[in-house]
């Protein structure tokens, strides 16, 4: 009797202890950003840009609100780089959010790190992109949040999605 006891008490503490935790806790997954150049090809003129995965527009982020992501950041280009969660307010966690020297060290070329989105209230289309000189300017693309499981954007379900991306062509700009 006492020994069943105990370890009624065990799984009770266990729980308190772990189980909570792991209904409540928001999932996370990772991403692979690998930054490099690679030629692009508009107008009849072809030349080196500089990509996330060889892809312009960069890849598109597909999440859901509440959800933590991690994206590892390879540098394969000749120049320093962040990325910069645009409208991800990052509570209590700006620390990845990209603002070259303002919250982290630039990625320098050959380097990589892990930078954690933390997808709180956001819901809809943001974008991503580069935060550091002119890099900005081919290093962007979309994150599309969707609602919860469950719950619904505020409006009738869409027929169709097609993200449009705007370009940055202004070296001067700093967003
Ligand atoms: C790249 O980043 C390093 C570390 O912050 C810095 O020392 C270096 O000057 C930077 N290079 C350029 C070209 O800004
Ligand atoms: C949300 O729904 C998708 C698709 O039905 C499912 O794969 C996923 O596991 C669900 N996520 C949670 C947190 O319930
Ligand atoms: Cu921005």
């Amino acid at each position: 009797m006492w020994l069943i006891m105990k370890v009624f008490l065990l799984q009770i503490l266990a729980f308190l202890l772990f189980g909570g935790g792991i209904y409540c806790q928001a999932s996370t997954r990772r991403l692979t950003f690998v930054v490099k150049e690679a030629s692009y090809t508009r107008l009849c003129s072809t030349k080196n840009i500089l990509t996330v995965n060889g892809q312009f527009p960069g890849p598109t982020i597909y999440a859901k609100k509440g959800e933590t992501i991690i994206v590892d950041v390879y540098n394969k280009g000749k120049e320093n780089i962040t990325i910069h969660w645009h409208g991800v307010s990052m509570p209590r966690y700006p620390w990845t959010d990209g603002p070259e020297y303002i919250t982290q060290c630039p990625i320098q070329p050959g380097s990589k790190f892990s930078q954690k989105i933390i997808l709180s209230f956001e819901e809809g289309t943001l974008w991503w992109h580069a935060h550091s000189d002119w890099t900005r300017n081919t290093v962007h693309g979309a994150i599309i949040i969707y609602p919860k499981n469950g719950t619904k954007y505020p409006f009738p379900k869409p027929n169709a999605e097609i993200p449009i991306i705007l370009g940055i062509s202004v070296v001067t700009f700093k967003g």
